[in-house]
């Protein structure tokens, strides 16, 4: 079957983002004088629910249990996230997260190729503008097709709404599609709608169970292995970026 698009998750995937995250994260918390603080071993377990503000809530649900919620318990974890992606992409635009080894040639010869790109993701639409135009380029958000993320959709990854939501405006079919991702929840919700998926690990997830990926990697600097083993009719010899 010929591969008619790639579409990326975002964290852990195009860039390693989500201690990043964290650390916006504990900005938020110290900026409005919450005495929270997420550390690496505590934000592994919070990574097991996607997007920022229903971890946020995860978090006080489970671990605060005397925390007295304000009568808009919404519009404080709302207004909470909102801070915390003004620290997130605060950290993208002073560049201190780098794309992954391999992806952005990855998407060049994807493009001269003629593969369509879109991108499946949890985090929020500034996150992956600010990343997008930082790791990429300033026009790069028009090289993908379809950019589906954050609140577009009403149940986050594990589910597979968001995927379905991207290849309904692709107009292409699971078949047609290969998937990249990194973690557990991605990797269900991909293949929930049925697209072959690769996993791309990194320190938070590598742990975690890849049951069903086509194939996991440490990462795609072997792009060559990568081609040959997903059957995309790339050669890293054919771009320079
Ligand atoms: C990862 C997520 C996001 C990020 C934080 O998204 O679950 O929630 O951790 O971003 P994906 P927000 O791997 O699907 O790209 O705070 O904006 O949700
Ligand atoms: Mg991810």
């Amino acid at each position: 079957m010929t591969i008619k698009a790639i579409i990326f998750d975002v964290d852990g995937t195009l860039a390693d983002t989500e201690d990043a995250h964290r650390i916006a994260f504990n900005k938020a918390f110290a900026e409005n004088h919450l005495d929270w603080n997420w550390d690496v071993a505590l934000y592994d377990k919070l990574l097991k629910v996607t997007g920022g503000k229903e971890r946020i809530k995860y978090f006080i649900e489970t671990c605060l249990p005397s925390f007295r919620k304000p009568a808009d318990y919404d519009g404080f974890v709302k207004d909470l996230h909102l801070v915390k992606t003004g620290h997130y992409t605060t950290m993208l635009r002073e560049g201190l997260i780098p794309m992954r080894p391999g992806i952005k040639q990855l998407i060049a010869a994807a493009r001269q190729a003629g593969i369509v790109l879109a991108i499946a993701t949890t985090t929020s639409p500034e996150n992956v503008a600010t990343l997008l135009r930082q790791g990429l380029g300033a026009d790069s958000e028009n090289w993908f097709a379809v950019i589906g993320c954050g609140d577009i959709v009403p149940h986050k990854k594990p589910a597979p709404d968001i995927y379905h939501w991207v290849l309904e405006r692709l107009r292409l079919s699971a078949s047609d599609c290969i998937a990249l991702e990194d973690s557990e929840n991605g990797l269900h919700s991909s293949l929930a709608a049925g697209i072959r998926t690769f996993v791309i690990i990194n320190n938070y997830t590598r742990k975690q169970n890849f049951t069903g990926a086509a194939a996991v990697f440490d990462d795609l600097s072997d792009l060559e292995r990568f081609y040959r083993i997903a059957g995309l009719p790339l050669s890293k010899l054919a771009i320079s970026v």
